[in-house]
């Protein structure tokens, strides 16, 4: 199967050179399934969904419905009220943070989070009004879970831990996190971001209470996301957002709210882009999840090994277990120098703190420049990488 065609947008030229897209932890180029899947809805079936007694509202009803069962059927959930349809990753944490915040967490309770956790991992729950206590990390980016466990007190109210580090591309111990946590009655939220496009994620299995992601870091478009929440666990929390939808029945004096998964999904969503996201479930599963670990994994080791030719690199993240993520710097110079001598190159890769500045932080620098893989990426790819690499440390050693 020939991956790379289905990306249209992969033939760019940049500065007259193919472009060589690293940049897929910051999103995934879209396959031409998805992009005419958003075209076909706004062709064909744009309407308002769960309201419209007409036709074009019941068929986009009926395939807004057909994503949910993709969605439930892709992380194997028991039920479909458990697949709740946000804007991305962060509205799913804030979603949890804010519900789960409202009704469990008091002034001084605690959150245990990661040091290896994105912004929209730590801020929420500072908003929700809790104390953070940190996993710490060694110098290779792997979690320490003796010192977890040791930070398990009385006030633990939730743990909340990234799947995949994304600047550092660890992928962390979910399971055993998940069981320590449970072993002490407390429940855990899981930001997959940079997990679900790349491995097989199966909550059942897991056993965690939330598992977050975004469509448009697994080949679906921006502007849709996903809030897996166990039933039983949603069942006690309070509504996230006011509005159309999430009600049952609305008067002045007193409101009830809709059932699961609807009372976490008020206003109108966007249609388009969860139809788009079963398009993109389409084109993984085709593929296989599996294959596309299997591919990723063979061009991180290729990436790695070819990096430590070039002189004056340093990698950050050298963990044993690791997804497709290369972060590293060259020499003394800044990050954005090296991204922006790439990009003249052809090559495009994220730079900065990656919005995770503890992280940055715990290594003393400002940022690192991040190159990442999807399915589609090649070792041809990782040539031209490598290449424009070569050319450019010598200009800043
Ligand atoms: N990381 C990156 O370049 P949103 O923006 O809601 O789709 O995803 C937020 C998010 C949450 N958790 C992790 C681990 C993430 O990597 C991200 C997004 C992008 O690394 C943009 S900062």
């Amino acid at each position: 199967m020939n991956i790379k065609s289905q990306f249209p947008i992969l033939e760019t030229e940049v500065y007259g050179r193919r472009l060589v897209y690293l940049d897929n932890a910051a999103t995934t180029q879209k396959p031409q399934r998805v992009i005419d899947t958003l075209a076909n809805y706004y062709l064909h079936l744009n309407s308002n969904i769960h309201r419209g007694a007409h036709y074009l509202a019941a068929q986009a009803t009926d395939q807004f419905e057909q994503t949910r069962l993709a969605v439930q059927q892709l992380i194997n959930a028991r039920s479909n009220k458990e697949v709740v349809f946000t804007r991305g990753t962060t509205e799913s944490i804030n979603l949890v943070a804010s519900s789960f915040g409202r009704r469990f967490i008091k002034p001084g309770d605690e959150v245990i989070v990661s040091g290896l956790e994105h912004h929209s991992d730590i801020v929420p729950w500072q908003l929700a009004g809790a104390t953070l206590r940190v996993i710490p990390f060694s110098d290779e980016g792997v979690l320490d879970l003796e010192a977890y466990k040791s930070l398990f007190t009385e006030r633990t109210r939730i743990v909340a831990v990234n799947h995949v580090s994304n600047a550092l591309g660890t992928i962390n111990p979910i399971k055993s996190l998940i069981d320590i946590a449970h072993n002490h009655n407390v429940p855990i939220l899981i930001d997959g971001a940079q997990g679900i496009g790349h491995i097989k994620v199966d909550v059942q299995a897991l056993g965690c209470d939330f598992y977050c992601f975004s469509g448009h870091k697994m080949y679906g478009p921006m502007g849709v996301g996903v809030m897996y929440g166990r039933e039983e666990l949603l069942e006690e929390l309070p509504p996230y957002q006011g509005g159309g939808e999430m009600i049952k029945d609305v008067a002045f004096e007193r409101t009830t709210y809709n059932e699961l998964p609807f009372k976490f999904e008020a206003g109108t969503p966007s249609v388009a882009d969860v139809l788009g996201l079963k398009s993109a479930i389409e084109f993984m599963q085709e593929v296989g999840i599996d294959e596309i670990y299997r591919r990723e994994d063979e061009l991180l080791k290729y990436a790695t090994e070819r990096i430590r030719e070039v002189e004056g690199v340093r990698i950050y993240g050298e963990a044993p277990h690791k997804a497709g993520v290369l972060s590293f710097l060259v020499g003394e110079s800044h990050p954005y120098d090296v991204g922006t001598l790439l990009d003249k190159l052809g090559v495009a890769v994220r730079t900065g703190h990656h919005c995770t500045q503890p992280i940055m932080d715990r290594y003393g620098i400002p940022g690192t420049v991040r190159a990442s893989f999807a399915v589609y990426n090649t070792r041809e790819d990782v040539d031209a990488f490598i290449a424009a690499l070569q050319r450019i440390a010598p200009m800043l050693l």
